[in-house]
């Protein structure tokens, strides 16, 4: 008897597994119906798509006796889809059926007010008047969410969803289920074990009250409730670390100055000086900064491993063990990008980029982020509509690519597009291809009299791309990535303050989250992309690097301006 894991194959469930690691508790997984029996205690962190949970714990012979394991009244814990099986159906995957212990569909949000999907620190409003301290959950902390669909907490539409509701949150106008609990079942839309210390305290309650009063949970009251004006959903704010070897053959973090990560090689006389002839720039372990921003309050944390795009990263075990060894320490969701494509090894072995995702998402990260294979992608899909003598722009992929064969296995969510793009200047008066995107610099700006339009790039910024920005967000958005991180090689590393314009012009072009990067240098330039732009994140690397502004300034400065943070 004792502590079990559900682990469906698919979705980073290393995560729950480091959490429970940290709060020193042991646990075994299920690997078969047997195991079901020997439980006394059973977590459901499933991550992924609904359907492929249900289609995965059908096959391998898990459904019925998860069921079976439920009804029998022993304690169970289901984390985000672990939560969502509980209901009926989903639209996610209308032709699969949940376990309909709550007789409630799940739908998708509505995408009128906002961006699909939900991703971030939103706040929870527990149904019971009293504060349900013993569980862990406080009204005054904030919980880490990050999907598409929900179950709506209303109790005239769904008055069995509502009576296990028990606790609410609010994303835009809608009121969506955030925890249910009643007799033996605790579940949360919400991720603990990426929700901090606030997080790590629900995961040790549950664990640490007896297992008679986990089993016999009173329902919560039924209240109707009204959306405020505006929902709890805070601004994120990432670091990010670009990780590569340096000439020594060590891990390090870098950051560059619009990309260029080498010192500037002292010049001799008669020398030429070239950016990149010295060594190149070390800020710091990935670990130990990983760590050091977790505990400064990052909301999030992102590791590129900037020099994948020569070698398949599979093969980069040292970067799989920094990866492994971040995931141990930090408790909110971690980012990695860098090689993420279909892959030969050396010795000629395939891989797609689905297993070399799924070989991150094992050693840690919940997200994966891609950016030269997103340009090839949308670039390939664009050619095959103009073929076909289709309108490019409408274009669809075949269901081939990384990014659409990794949102299927794991959800959209866990899917980013790192855009890499560069303005290219032009007359005012040009007339070309990228001519409805042309910025004009403002009047009484340095940029005044300008004009440019916005390249992407691959391979780290190294080789431009006959693709706009415009096109390629709205290429992957339609390929099914989650969120963007939009960078800027013309500001990155800069200090001068984000690209308002390039950020604003992909905020106009896509309804998913976007993450703001490049050039942060004071704690004011989050607040202008936020003011200015509406975005959902933003991400700096440098000026947290070189420690010239805290994580916390950031945060206290957005709450001084009237942003919501997590503080
Ligand atoms: O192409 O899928 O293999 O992914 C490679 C990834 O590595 C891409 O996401 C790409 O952005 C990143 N990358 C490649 N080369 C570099 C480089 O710097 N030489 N880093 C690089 C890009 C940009 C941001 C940076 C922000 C904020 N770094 O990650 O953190 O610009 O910086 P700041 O706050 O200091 O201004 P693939």
């Amino acid at each position: 008897m004792g502590l079990f894991f559900l682990d469906y194959g698919a979705g980073n469930v290393q995560s729950l597994a480091n959490s429970l690691k940290k709060l020193g508790y042991d646990f075994q997984w299920i690997t078969s119906a047997d195991d079901f029996h020997k439980a006394s205690s059973l977590i459901f962190p499933g991550v992924g798509a609904f359907g492929q949970a249900i289609d995965a714990l059908e096959s391998n012979g898990l459904l019925e006796p998860l069921r079976e394991y439920i009804a029998s009244g022993k304690p169970y814990f289901g984390i985000c889809i672990g939560m969502q099986v509980l209901f009926q159906s989903s639209t996610e995957n209308p032709s699969k059926k949940g376990l309909g212990i709550i007789p409630s569909p799940i739908d998708e949000f509505s995408r009128t007010d906002k961006a699909v999907p939900h991703i971030g620190w939103n706040a929870v409003d527990l149904l019971d008047s009293e504060d349900k301290s013993d569980e862990g959950l406080s009204r005054s902390s904030h919980y880490y969410f990050v999907h598409s669909y929900r179950a709506k907490y209303d109790p005239s539409a769904y008055p069995e969803a509502a009576e296990w509701a028990h606790g609410v949150t609010q994303y835009g106008q809608e009121m969506f289920i955030a925890s249910v609990r009643r007799a033996n079942v605790f579940g949360t839309q919400f991720h603990p074990e990426k929700s901090g210390e606030a997080g790590l305290k629900i995961i040790s309650s549950w664990l640490s009250e007896s297992e008679a009063s986990r089993s016999r949970a009173p329902a919560t009251p039924r209240i109707i409730l009204t959306p405020h004006p505006k929902d709890g959903l805070t601004k994120r704010i990432v670091a990010c670390m670009d990780v590569r070897s340096n000439d020594d053959g060590d891990l390090v973090v870098t950051k560059g100055d619009q990309y260029d990560v080498r010192e500037k090689a002292p010049t001799t006389p008669g020398s030429v000086q070239t950016s990149s002839s010295g060594a190149v720039r070390n800020l710091g372990k990935p670990v130990a900064l990983a760590a050091k921003y977790y505990a400064a309050g990052a909301d999030e944390l992102c590791l590129m491993n900037i020099t994948s795009f020569r070698h398949s990263p599979l093969l980069d075990q040292p970067m799989l063990a920094v990866v492994r060894a971040a995931a141990e320490e930090v408790f909110v969701p971690l980012t990695i990008g860098g090689g993420i494509k279909d892959t030969v090894d050396p010795d000629g072995t395939k891989r797609s980029a689905l297993q070399v995702a799924g070989v991150y998402f094992r050693a840690g990260a919940d997200k994966v982020s891609i950016a030269s294979e997103a340009v090839k992608t949308v670039e390939r899909m664009r050619d095959l509509a103009k073929e076909r003598g289709e309108d490019p722009d409408l274009a669809s992929g075949d269901g081939t690519s990384g990014i659409e064969t990794i949102a299927s296995a794991y959800g959209r969510q866990a899917v980013v597009v790192s855009i890499d793009p560069r303005r290219v200047y032009v007359e005012p008066t040009y007339d070309g291809p990228y001519k409805s995107e042309l910025i004009i610099g403002k009047n009484g700006t340095e940029e005044s009299g300008k004009a440019w339009w916005y390249q992407c790039t691959v391979s780290g910024g190294r080789e431009n791309r006959p693709l706009s920005v415009v096109q390629l967000a709205r290429g992957v958005e339609k390929l099914g990535a989650g969120e963007i991180v939009l960078n800027s090689i013309d500001k990155d590393g800069t200090g001068k303050g984000f690209d308002i314009d390039l950020i604003r012009l992909v905020r106009q072009t896509v309804g998913i989250p976007i993450v703001a990067s490049s050039g942060a240098g004071s704690a004011a330039h989050f607040v202008e992309v936020f003011e200015k732009t509406g975005v959902e994140a933003a991400l700096a690397a440098g000026i947290f690097h070189r420690g010239e502004v805290g994580i916390m300034e950031v945060k206290k400065s957005l709450a001084q301006a009237g942003q919501n943070a997590r503080i």
